[in-house]
C-alpha cells in the first residue's frame, strides 16, 4: 500500500480523500493556488504546495508543476478528485511516465472513452443499447443531411469530444442543419480543441440514470447500482438519489450488466460511472462514461457501505477488489443536495465572499462533506460547490423527513447559498411523488411563479378583510362604550392593547 499521496485538487473533494487517506494511514499531501492558501484542504493534510496564481489554468491544470511536487514530495500516487485534470489522460500519462500512480483508469482507457463516437462504438460491440444516431463523426454537408435523414427530426448535434450538454444542439427541421453544424463544430473547437461532431435521435422527457461501476486490474468489473440525477439546472446537477424513486430490481440488474460489459469491453479499471437515458417507457440507452470519481458518490456509498474512495486507493495499489457482486446490497435510499454559493433569487448568480457563521447539521442519518469553515473566503476562481448534504432513511420518504430537518438546521451566513432552494423542493408534491425527469427544475420555477402571483393575489385580500374588519370593528366599539357602564379606561386600555397585538 501507498504511504503517502498527493491530491492534486481542492475544496470539499480534496478533504474527501485526505478521510480516506487518514483512514488507511496515508499522508496526504496537498497542492493550492494563490487563492486557496488559507482554504480548509491546506489546513488538513501533512504538507501542502502551492502551484500558482488563482486562475486553474496557472495553477491547478499545471500538469508539470503538480508532477514537480509530487515528485519533490515523494509520493507513490497522485488521486486527481473530479473536474480539473480528472479526466485528461496527458496528465495520466504524465503522472505514470513520472514512474507514479494515477489513481484511476489507463490514461489509453481514458482517451478511448472520452471521445463519445468512440465510447458508443464500444457499447455497440457489445449489444448495449445506445441512442439512435450516426456511427461516427461527420465531417461533410452532404453525409451530415443523409445522416439527419435516416435519425430523423427534433435531432441532436453533439461534440464527439464533450459531455456534460456541451456543446449540444437541437436541431428541429432540415433548414436549420447546415447553419447548427457549422455553429456545433465550431463551438466543439473552441471549447475541447476538436471540432467533430455527430448525431443524435433526441428522447423526450428523459431521466438521467447513472451505473457506478469499480474494476480492478484483473478483468474483474462490478456495479454498484444506479444514481437518479434527473434533477439539474442547466446541465448541472443539484439534487441526487439512490435508488432512483422509478428503480426495479430488473432494470437495474439490467443498466449494471449492461455497464459491466462496457466497462469490460474497454479494459477499464477503477471507479467509473456509466451514464444513460431512461425514456418515458423505461428503455435505456448509453450516454456516455466518465472516467472519475463523481461529486455524487456518497449517495452509492451510503446505500451499498463501499467507501468508493478507499477502493480506488486499494485498487490502484494492485490489490483486487474487496466485493464480489453478490455481496452489494442495496439499503435503504440516499439523497444529496449540493450546496452551491449562488443566489436562488438572482438566476444562481455567484455569490463569492465571507463565511460569517458555519453550523452543519448533524444527527442521525446525516453526512456532510464539505470544504469551508467560518471565517474562510470564498474565492470567485472556481466551481462555486460549498458543501454537500448527504441523507439517509429506511425509505425515501424518511429520507425526505430528513433532508428537511437538516436543510432547517444548516447555518451558513454570509454569503447566499442554495440552501432556501432546496427548502422548497423538499416540500414540493411532485419532488415528493418522485416524479423526476430532466424538465423538473423548469417545471418548478414555472409553476412556482403561478404560485407567487396566486400568493400575492390572497394577501392582498388578506389585507382588505383586516381593514375591513378593523373599521367595522371600531364602530361597534364607539357604540359599544357609549352604552357601557364600565371605565373608558378599562375599555380603551383593551382596545389599545387588542391593537397593539393586531
Ligand atoms: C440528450 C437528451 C435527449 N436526447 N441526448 C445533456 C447533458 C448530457 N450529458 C446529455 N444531455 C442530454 N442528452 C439525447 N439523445 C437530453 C439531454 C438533456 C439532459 C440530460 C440529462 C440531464 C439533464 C438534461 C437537460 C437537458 C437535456
Amino acid at each position: 500500500m501507498f504511504s503517502k499521496i498527493l491530491i492534486a485538487n481542492r475544496g470539499e473533494i480534496a478533504v474527501r480523500i485526505i478521510r480516506a487517506c487518514r483512514e488507511m494511514g496515508i499522508s496526504p499531501v496537498a497542492i493550492f493556488s494563490q487563492a486557496d492558501e488559507h482554504a480548509l484542504h491546506v489546513r488538513l493534510a501533512d504538507e501542502a504546495y502551492c502551484v500558482g496564481p488563482p486562475p486553474a489554468r496557472e495553477s491547478y491544470l499545471r500538469i508539470e508543476t503538480i508532477i514537480d511536487v509530487a515528485r519533490q514530495a515523494g509520493v507513490q500516487a497522485v488521486h486527481p478528485g473530479y473536474g480539473f485534470l480528472a479526466e485528461n489522460p496527458d496528465f495520466a500519462r504524465a503522472v505514470q511516465e513520472a514512474g507514479l500512480v494515477f489513481i484511476g483508469p489507463s490514461w489509453k482507457a481514458m482517451a478511448a472513452l472520452g471521445n463519445k463516437t468512440h465510447a458508443r462504438h464500444i457499447a455497440r460491440r457489445v449489444g448495449a443499447p445506445v441512442v439512435p444516431g450516426s456511427p461516427g463523426p461527420i465531417s461533410d454537408p452532404q453525409e451530415l443531411h443523409r445522416q439527419a435523414r435516416a435519425v430523423g427530426y427534433p435531432l441532436l448535434l453533439k461534440a464527439a469530444a464533450g459531455g456534460g450538454g456541451k456543446g449540444m444542439r437541437l436541431v428541429s427541421s432540415p433548414d436549420e442543419l447546415d447553419a447548427a453544424f457549422r455553429m456545433a463544430r465550431s463551438e466543439a473547437m473552441a471549447a475541447f480543441g476538436q471540432e467533430a461532431v455527430y448525431i443524435e435521435k433526441v428522447i423526450e422527457r428523459p431521466r438521467h440514470i447513472e451505473i457506478q461501476i469499480l474494476g480492478d486490474h484483473y478483468g474483474n468489473v462490478i456495479h454498484l447500482g444506479e444514481r437518479e440525477c434527473s434533477i439539474q439546472r442547466r446541465h448541472q446537477k443539484v439534487i441526487e438519489e439512490c435508488p432512483s424513486p422509478l428503480n426495479d430490481p430488473t432494470l437495474r440488474q439490467r443498466m449494471g450488466e449492461v455497464a459491466c460489459r462496457i466497462a469490460r469491453e474497454a479494459g477499464y479499471w477503477n471507479a467509473g460511472t456509466v451514464e444513460f437515458l431512461v425514456d418515458e417507457q423505461k428503455h435505456f440507452y448509453f450516454l456516455e462514461i466518465n472516467t472519475r470519481l463523481q461529486v455524487e458518490h456518497p449517495v452509492t456509498e451510503w446505500v451499498t457501505g463501499v467507501d468508493l474512495v478507499r477502493e480506488q486507493i486499494r485498487i490502484a495499489a494492485g490489490q483486487p477488489l474487496s466485493f464480489r457482486q453478490e455481496e452489494i446490497q442495496w439499503r435503504g435510499a440516499a439523497i444529496e443536495c449540493r450546496i452551491y454559493a449562488e443566489d436562488p433569487d438572482e438566476d444562481f448568480m455567484p455569490s463569492p465572499g465571507r463565511i460569517v457563521r458555519y453550523r452543519p447539521p448533524m444527527g442521525p442519518g446525516v453526512r456532510v462533506d464539505s470544504g469551508v469553515y467560518a471565517g474562510w473566503e470564498v474565492p470567485l476562481d472556481y466551481d462555486p460547490l460549498l458543501s454537500k448534504l448527504i441523507v439517509w432513511g429506511w425509505t425515501r420518504t424518511e429520507a425526505i423527513e430528513r433532508l428537511r430537518r437538516a436543510l432547517d438546521e444548516y447555518v451558513l451566513d454570509g454569503i447566499r447559498t442554495t440552501i432556501p432552494f432546496y427548502r422548497e423542493i423538499v416540500c414540493d408534491g411532485e419532488f415528493l411523488a418522485g416524479n423526476l425527469d430532466t424538465g423538473y427544475v423548469d417545471r418548478f420555477f414555472r409553476r412556482r411563479s403561478l404560485e407567487e402571483s396566486d400568493r400575492a393575489l390572497r394577501d392582498a385580500a388578506l389585507i382588505a378583510a383586516a381593514l375591513h374588519a378593523r373599521q367595522s370593528a371600531a364602530s361597534d366599539q364607539t357604540v359599544d362604550h357609549a352604552r357601557s357602564t364600565e371605565s373608558l379606561w378599562k375599555t380603551q386600555g383593551r382596545w389599545a392593547l387588542l391593537n397593539s397585538r393586531l
